[in-house]
């Protein structure tokens, strides 16, 4: 039986799943991913000098313009047929917890209610000094160059600097939304882990989780993943086709 009518059958009896999502379920929509050789935004940007605390007290508008940059690029970008698809597998799982590591709104915008973002969002910023909530947003950006710099706005408080609300490396991940998630993989029956590379921690702990909790754990990637387990499998393509192949495979669409 092939990975894929396996992990469809395994769908179809699942009484809670767990669908877990990196940078690649977003791939499709046109938002780089990070790490990928070709096209992620690592090969071109050091994250060190991005994506930290550090980096921000640094150089507060080299690191508020590039996320400027990619808000502009998730605002005009829009959900695709994976995001859809996994919207609809909650009109037929019992129970479906989704938790995302991506700062983008595309599982909001496809119809997935309460979704569970361990990694923040970019458009929730907040006070650096103050940490108090920024709402006063553009809520349609000029798209800025790449790599054109932009001051931050200020605290209408403290007038501290402003700051994206994601989460940078060295920072806790948001405790309630960690805590759901672990409690999530513990219990579920399947775990769908769609396009992570799984490298980042303490997030890449929940699929592992879910494994060594009993539940059948899939990884749906493009690059193919070796299982540790018989309950491990890996499913290689774009998630735009095999979440909607898993959902007709399971006779729901
Ligand atoms: C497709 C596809 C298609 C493409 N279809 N698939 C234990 C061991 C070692 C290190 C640590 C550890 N515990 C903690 C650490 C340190 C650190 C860490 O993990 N470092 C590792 C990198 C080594 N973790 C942290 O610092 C975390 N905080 C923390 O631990 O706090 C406690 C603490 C505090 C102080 C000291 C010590 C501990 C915080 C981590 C925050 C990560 N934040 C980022 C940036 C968010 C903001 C922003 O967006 O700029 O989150 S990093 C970046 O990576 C982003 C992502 O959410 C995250 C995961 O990436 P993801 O989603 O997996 O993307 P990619 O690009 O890696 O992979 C894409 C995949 O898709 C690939 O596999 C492709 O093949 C695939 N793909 N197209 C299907 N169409
Ligand atoms: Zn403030």
């Amino acid at each position: 039986m092939s990975d894929l009518q396996i992990v469809a059958d395994a769908l179809r009896r699942a009484r809670h799943l767990v669908v877990f999502t990196g940078a690649g379920v977003s791939a499709e929509s046109g938002i780089p991913t990070f790490r990928d050789a070709l096209s992620g935004l690592w090969q071109r940007f050091d994250p060190g000098e991005l994506a930290t605390a550090a980096a921000f007290r640094r150089d507060p508008a080299l690191v508020w313009g590039w996320y400027e940059w990619r808000r502009a690029q998730v605002l005009k970008a829009r959900p695709n047929p994976a995001h859809l698809a996994i919207a609809e597998l909650a009109r037929h799982v019992p129970q479906l917890t989704l938790v995302t590591q991506n700062v983008d709104d595309l599982h909001e915008r496809a119809g997935s209610p309460a979704v569970i973002h361990l990694h923040g969002s970019l458009h929730q910023p907040r006070c650096f000094d103050c940490q108090r909530p920024f709402t006063r947003l553009a809520a349609d950006p000029q798209e800025p160059a790449k790599g054109r710099r932009i001051e931050p706005p200020r605290c209408l408080q403290c007038g501290g600097p402003v700051r994206p609300g994601v989460v940078w490396f060295g920072e806790m991940l948001p405790e309630q939304a960690l805590q759901q998630a672990f409690a999530a993989a513990e219990s579920c029956d399947l775990l769908l882990s769609i396009g992570t590379s799984g490298v980042v921690y303490p997030a890449a702990h929940v699929p592992q989780l879910a494994l060594d909790s009993g539940a059948v754990v899939a990884h749906i990637n493009q690059q193919a993943f070796a299982p540790n387990s018989p309950r491990e499998h890996s499913l290689v393509g774009p998630a735009g086709e095999l979440v909607p192949a898993l959902l007709q495979r399971a006779g729901w669409q």
